[in-house]
């Protein structure tokens, strides 16, 4: 019987599927359609590092028994360690970094640095994420529903308890009536937004687009929360200009957006300085390479989306293809618990390449990479490094950033609207 879904929703099917914990190994998956999964910042000599001690690459697959429910995290047992699939057998190139790490290239113009981020640094960034991307202006996933108090994290860290109403509570009733009608009238139809890459479309066309959004609906139904619940309910924070989920392009609306933070851009543009991209593009044909040589000199991050994971959650496969410029680099962070993350091509019907990335690792992605298919699909339970396990000298500010990573994912990713020199013009 031939499988209807291409290679990609395979892959995705598959470590979406709660019963399978062995990493390397892939259920009713031919090889074909996916490939092993690849831990390239897995230590090579210790046996204590998160992932397999949670058992994620301790034994061979075996498949479920009909009837039985997977067995709990905790009892997964752990036997031979797999082996490390070697990455150049993989077509995988590493590279030496001009700080002396070593970075993977791990499919076109996409270059992956293994523990990019130290300790210290991964804890800024996790408490930036959280205390400061968090707060107005930068737009944040439940601000459609909740009438959210500016600061956040702090009543996560001082008072969880305090309730937040629901936005809808604010309407008269007049309002309240309209928009169920609304409500009801469009049930069901959400039109599924297919729109042409912005690069194609350019700054004109997208802009035009674009200004029929009024917003996403506000719940009518949302019920009062306490600040801790809805502190786990985040689901993304956005940086810079202002991406426009429901229409899938950024709101050119105003020609001032709003700040990117200056520290995230300079390690952002000191990531991407570390790389030897004549290496990454070494036998790449011209069409397919881009003009890398300005990056240590015109890449300037400008945009971003701050993703915040529960265990449960998973991101479908997509192409990042709302910036105008569609090669500059995409920078990507990763914090908290390790992810499996899918790496496809352009066409969804190629086999993806399964990565494991965990905290403080960067992938960044350019050129054709940039247009690559991913996703993840897989946040791996108990894969929290050691080191962002609780400690009694945090403070308290690090002490909830620790207790909110406890059971999640961050990942904090960048990248650049305009080519350089465009003044976009409102
Ligand atoms: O969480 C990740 O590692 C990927 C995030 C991503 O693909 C995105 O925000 O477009």
């Amino acid at each position: 019987m031939t499988n209807a879904h291409p290679a990609f929703r395979q892959a995705e099917k598959h470590f979406k599927n709660r019963a399978t914990h062995a990493l390397p190994a892939l259920r009713n998956v031919p090889p074909a359609l996916c490939r092993p999964v690849l831990d390239l910042s897995r230590p090579d000599s210790c046996e204590d590092d998160e992932v397999w001690l949670a058992g994620w690459w301790g034994r061979a697959y075996e498949p479920p028994v009909t009837g039985q429910r997977p067995r709990k995290t905790k009892e997964r047992p752990r036997g031979e360690r797999a082996p490390h699939p070697n990455h150049e057998a993989e077509g995988v190139r590493s590279i030496s970094l001009a700080d002396g790490k070593i970075g993977y290239v791990v499919s076109d113009g996409c270059v992956l640095i293994p523990g990019h981020f130290d300790t210290a640094a991964q804890e800024a960034l996790l408490t930036a994420s959280l205390a400061e991307y968090t707060r107005p202006p930068n737009p944040l996933s439940l601000d459609t529903h909740y009438a959210l108090p500016i600061n956040m994290f702090e009543l996560y860290a001082s008072a969880p308890d305090r309730p937040v109403l629901p936005r809808h509570l604010e309407l008269d009733e007049d309002e309240r009536a309209s928009r169920t009608e609304e409500a009801q009238r469009t049930a069901g139809t959400r039109p599924l937004i297919e729109t042409a890459p912005a690069f194609t479309m350019g700054f004109d066309e997208v802009k035009r687009r674009n200004a029929t959004w009024t917003g996403d609906a506000m719940s009518l139904k949302a019920g009062t929360k306490s600040v801790g619940a809805l502190m786990k309910e985040i689901r993304w924070a956005n940086l810079g200009w202002v991406y426009q989920w429901s229409t899938k392009s950024y709101d050119f609306s105003t020609d001032t957006p709003i700040p990117f933070p200056p520290d995230l851009a300079k390690q952002c543009r000191e990531v991407v300085n570390i790389v030897p991209w004549d290496q990454v593009y070494a036998g790449t044909e011209a069409e397919n390479t881009p003009n890398f040589a300005a990056w240590s000199e015109d890449y300037e991050p400008d945009t971003g989306i701050v993703n915040f994971y529960q265990l449960n959650d998973t991101l479908m496969a997509h192409v990042d293809r709302s910036e105008l410029d569609n090669s500059r680099p995409l920078v990507s962070i990763s914090l908290g618990h390790a992810a499996l993350f899918l790496l496809g091509s352009g066409d969804r019907a190629d086999p993806p390449r399964p990565l494991i990335l965990r905290s403080g690792d960067v992938l960044i992605m350019s050129g054709r990479g940039r247009q690559a298919y991913h996703g993840v699909p897989r946040i791996l339970e108990d894969s929290l490094p050691a080191h962002l396990r609780p400690r009694e000298d945090d403070s308290p500010t690090l002490a909830a950033v620790k207790r909110w990573i406890s059971t999640a994912r961050i990942n904090v990713n960048a990248r650049q609207v305009f080519p350089p020199g465009f003044k976009p013009v409102a």
